[in-house]
């Protein structure tokens, strides 16, 4: 029986905090995600106005060195992992179900989980200040500067957990709305009729699937190196600190899209609605999106040009990096050509919108500037870079946001924002952040290097930094003006209706804020305007309203990424411990046991033949023999496993020992664990047949994962035991 068919639980009067608590509906958990994230943005912003404060003029002593690192690894950290991702989820959340016809998210509770570890990163992060100090390393926390000998405290290590939390809480939000953009739309809504802010949600969620492990794999291994003493990026033991920057930006580049898209799809809602004309060139946003997911995973040695890597490397991704430029490029084209010949309507939003294509513009310009090699010799690490990237992520993806919530927030809380006020809060922001951040270009070609705490009273930086620190005083000025707008308006706004701005997508079909059910019938959508075509009564050919039914989510699909998503994890690890053995790791090959590892190998792929006959059994009882049966072997070989470690520590291959025994723990150890947590499943699976009878779905879901661990064994055993006689 899948999540959705479950049925919601009765509204009983509990306490509205309760019910918060423990929702588990889209559009509440959605609000949950923007309120932590706008908490998070005040602190971000205090910490930024820390640093300006520091900088307003030169040789300070307002932050101690030590201070001022601690204050910029956790803004650029903040802003990053808990303002900008988790609003953005936070809109998707609340939007995609609602645009796309449907009562919810195809996984319900386990989008209030993904809440719920967001929020836990969040603390775990921000204890660290308590536990002997933040992480001072920067937001990419480059080895060995993150590793123990160079940052001892434990604030990495809080770091490194909290964004393994976050990079789970968001792969999970990210299964979700692909499985429910492709099981849960409205009849005829399909998906070259999807609006642009769900098409970006499809795109970003996939980018997420694939990055997120990169980062997942780089963290566990800076975390085996710093409490376990491994020696992944330990030049000193054979170990390769490069590795961390390639798997950091193998994340990294996709995540500043990752950061971006839904903000992309935002305008692309926005723009058209108050031009008063449909997006010119659909199909050209949507595929130059898939263009540039595609491509995100191809430049992401961009951000390593300084580092000796070879001009035929160096020459590749420069051309890579220009070319990820175009599909940008083509959706500036897009929204500007939409205005064209548009009857305009300057609301707050429609003013964000603008100014975000002129902002995002100047930001994109720089990063090109950087995709030439000897240009980004001169201006890396210099606040050109800081320039460049606060154009792209706060005059780009926070003008998207500020847009967004001027265009949306009549529709969750039923309210229109005060548009004098928006009006004081555009221009602040706007002539705030020009201020502060144009003139770091001119300092970054100046030569000032980022993040140094304090600078020389050179020609010209004292200027330019006062005056970038008087137009953080204005932002921020401007950023609390919202806020004031935010919190006056759900009291004092003036009502909204169900469609103020005349839309003409799904959302505004319901009522503001929507019922709990969202909408009584599932809507039947016959073009990319339904609203428009129900408003002009053009519903010939529309497929009809239906009651709600008929739709259930495919939990196999999610188990599918899922999957995948661990696929890349593993693939990482195991690139490493190639990478490792073709440049001179030797393998202990004498104190591995063919044999005995060989043994335990037929273990498990017998056990993927009882797994196989388990899903495959429309007999409970048979099915629940097979299961025993799995486990039993899983079981065994974990505990062979158990001894072939007990064996290799008698004889003193440790994970500190050597470079080999780091990696040889690493990989196997995860597989191991990963293993455990499979035989949990078959034995919760087993609980659940015994109350609620047979549960062929639940049981093919655990079998694909299963199957999958087991084949992940088969390439680890061929690669490290076999390999290891290569
Ligand atoms: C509210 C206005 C903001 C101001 C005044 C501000 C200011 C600053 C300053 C002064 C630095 C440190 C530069 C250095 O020492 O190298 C910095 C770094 C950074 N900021 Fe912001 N920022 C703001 C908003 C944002 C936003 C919205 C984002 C992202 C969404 C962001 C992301 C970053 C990142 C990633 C870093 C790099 C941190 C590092 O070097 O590890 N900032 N910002
Ligand atoms: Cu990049």
């Amino acid at each position: 029986m899948s999540e959705a068919a479950l049925p919601l639980p009765a509204a009983e009067s509990r306490s509205a905090a309760l019910d918060w608590l423990s929702t588990i509906d889209h559009k509440q958990i959605g609000i949950l995600y923007m309120l932590l994230a706008l908490f998070f943005f005040l602190v971000g912003g205090v910490e930024a106005m820390l640093m300006r404060a520091q900088l307003a003029l030169p040789n300070l002593k307002f932050l101690a060195p030590e201070a001022y690192d601690q204050t910029f690894t956790m803004h650029g950290t903040t802003m990053i992992f808990l303002v900008v991702t988790p609003v953005l989820i936070g809109f998707s959340t609340y939007l995609v179900p609602l645009m796309i016809g449907a009562r919810d998210l195809a996984f319900p509770r386990l989008n209030a989980l993904g809440f719920w570890l967001q929020l836990a990163g969040s603390v775990l992060l921000y204890v660290s200040f308590a536990a002997g100090g933040a992480p001072d390393a920067g937001w990419f926390s480059y080895a060995p500067l993150s590793e123990k000998p160079y940052s001892a405290h434990a604030g990495l290590d809080y770091w490194a957990l909290a964004l393994l939390l976050l990079g789970t809480s968001t792969t999970l939000a990210a299964i979700n709305f692909i499985v429910t953009i492709a099981a849960l739309r409205a009849p005829g809504l399909t998906i070259r009729r999807l609006p642009l802010f769900v098409w970006m949600t499809l795109v970003n969620s996939g980018l997420i699937v694939f990055a997120m492990p990169a980062l997942n794999a780089a963290l566990v291994m800076l975390l085996m190196d710093r409490r376990l003493h491994a020696h992944f990026f330990d030049a000193a033991q054979g170990g390769a600190p490069l590795l961390w920057q390639h798997y950091f930006w193998i994340f990294g580049h996709p995540e500043v899209y990752i950061l971006v898209l839904p903000g992309f799809g935002m305008i692309s809602e926005i723009i058209p609605v108050f031009s008063r004309k449909p997006i010119f060139g659909y199909d050209f946003v949507a595929a130059s999106t898939l263009a540039i997911a595609f491509l995100s995973y191809g430049v992401w040695v961009h951000h390593m040009f300084a580092v000796a890597l070879g001009k035929v490397f160096l020459s590749v991704f420069a051309a890579s990096s220009m070319l990820i430029a175009v599909p940008t490029g083509v959706k500036i084209f897009n929204w500007a050509a939409t205005m064209v010949g548009g009857s305009i309507r300057f609301t707050t939003a429609m003013l964000f919108a603008i100014a975000f294509l002129l902002e995002f513009t100047i930001g994109g310009l720089s990063g090109v500037a950087f995709a030439i090699v000897p240009i980004d010799w001169q201006l890396t690490d210099t606040y050109f870079v800081v320039a460049h990237f606060h154009y792209v992520l706060f005059g780009g993806t926070a003008f998207a946001l500020f847009a967004g919530a001027y265009y949306w927030f009549p529709k969750m809380s039923g309210r229109m924002l005060n548009e004098t006020i928006g009006k004081w809060n555009f221009w602040m922001v706007v002539i705030g952040f020009n201020l502060t951040f144009f003139v770091q270009h001119i300092l970054g070609l100046l030569g000032m290097p980022r993040r140094v705490y304090t600078y020389p009273n050179l020609p010209w930086w004292g200027a330019l930094n006062a005056i970038s620190t008087f137009g953080a005083v204005i932002l921020g000025m401007g950023s609390l003006i919202f806020l004031v707008n935010l919190a006056s308006s759900l009291i004092f706004g003036a009502k909204a209706g169900n469609d103020p701005w005349d839309a003409w997508t799904l959302e505004w079909a319901t009522a503001s804020p929507p019922p709990p059910e969202n909408f009584e019938n599932v809507p039947g959508v016959n073009s990319r305007r339904p609203l428009w075509d129900l408003k002009a009564g053009r519903t010939a050919g529309a497929p009809a309203a239906r009651p709600w039914a008929a739709r259930k989510p495919e939990p196999l699909f999610g188990m599918k990424l899922f999957v995948l998503s661990e696929a890349v994890f593993f693939f990482l690890l195991i690139v490493a411990y190639i990478y490792f053995r073709t440049t001179g790791m030797a393998a202990a090959r004498s104190s591995l046991h063919l044999g005995e590892s060989a043994t335990l190998t037929a273990c498990l792929v017998a056990s993927s033949f009882t797994m196989w006959r388990a899903s495959a059994s429309g007999d409970l009882k048979r099915a629940r023999l097979w299961i025993v049966a799995t486990m039993t072997l899983g079981l065994i070989f974990l505990l062979g496993q158990g001894a072939e470690y007990w064996r290799l520590f008698q004889q003193k291959v440790t994970i500190s020992q050597s470079l080999f025994g780091t990696t040889f723990f690493t990989l196997t150890g995860f597989h191991g664990l990963h293993l455990l947590v499979g035989i949990a499943a078959l034995a919760v699976l087993l609980a659940l047949t015994r109350l609620r009878g047979h549960q062929p779905i639940a049981v093919k879901v655990v079998g694909l994962y299963w199957q999958f661990i087991d084949l992940v064994w088969l390439v680890i055993f061929s690669i490290v035991y076999l390999g290891a006689w290569v």
